[in-house]
């Protein structure tokens, strides 16, 4: 290959990787620390197949009534084997928080992927978000579990 031919091809895997959407192989989640092997990286679709149901309520964010679906935290924890207490959950805007186990699965928390139908993108708070039934559960409905509420999630690690 000559170089202007090899600087052609460069350019157009910059072109290529820049232009093309999240797909399925690619890695959106990463769950380290007190799991299966130590570290777990899923791709949307594995994160769907672990099962989804809905959750419709209000939101601190969002206008009248939402439907999001998702996979529930209690079986989300259990795929990826977490044996700990506590989620750190670390946001791609660098945002982060700890979450007791106990309170994400008694709460019935999902890790949304579709808000309204559609999945989300970064800046509609995708593409996982960690949502509580804020309508349904008085509990959750204040400032320690609103901002348990992390949505762009791009780590978890279980401790
Ligand atoms: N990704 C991400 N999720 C987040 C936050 C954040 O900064 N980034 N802030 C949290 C906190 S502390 C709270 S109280 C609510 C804040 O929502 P608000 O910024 O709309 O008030 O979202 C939570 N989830
Ligand atoms: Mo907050």
């Amino acid at each position: 290959m000559n170089i202007r031919c090899l600087a052609a091809s460069v350019a157009a895997s910059v072109l290529l990787v820049f232009a093309t959407p999240a797909s399925a192989s690619d890695t959106i989640l990463s769950v380290t620390g007190k799991v299966t092997d130590g570290e777990i990286n899923l791709t949307l679709e594995q994160v769907e197949a672990m099962g989804s149901t809905s959750i419709v309520t209000t939101t601190p964010w969002h206008d009248g009534l939402t439907t999001f679906e998702g996979v529930p935290m209690a079986r989300f924890l259990d795929a990826v084997g977490a044996q700990g207490t506590t989620a750190y959950v670390h946001a791609l805007n660098d945002f982060s928080i700890d979450i007791p186990l106990s309170d994400l699965t008694r709460f019935d928390a999902i890790m949304a992927f579709k808000t309204d139908g559609e999945y989300m993108g970064i800046a509609e708070k995708g593409p996982l978000f960690i949502v509580f039934p804020y309508d349904d559960v008085r509990e959750v409905r204040n400032e320690l579990f609103y901002a348990r509420s992390v949505w762009q999630i791009h780590t978890i690690e279980i401790e």
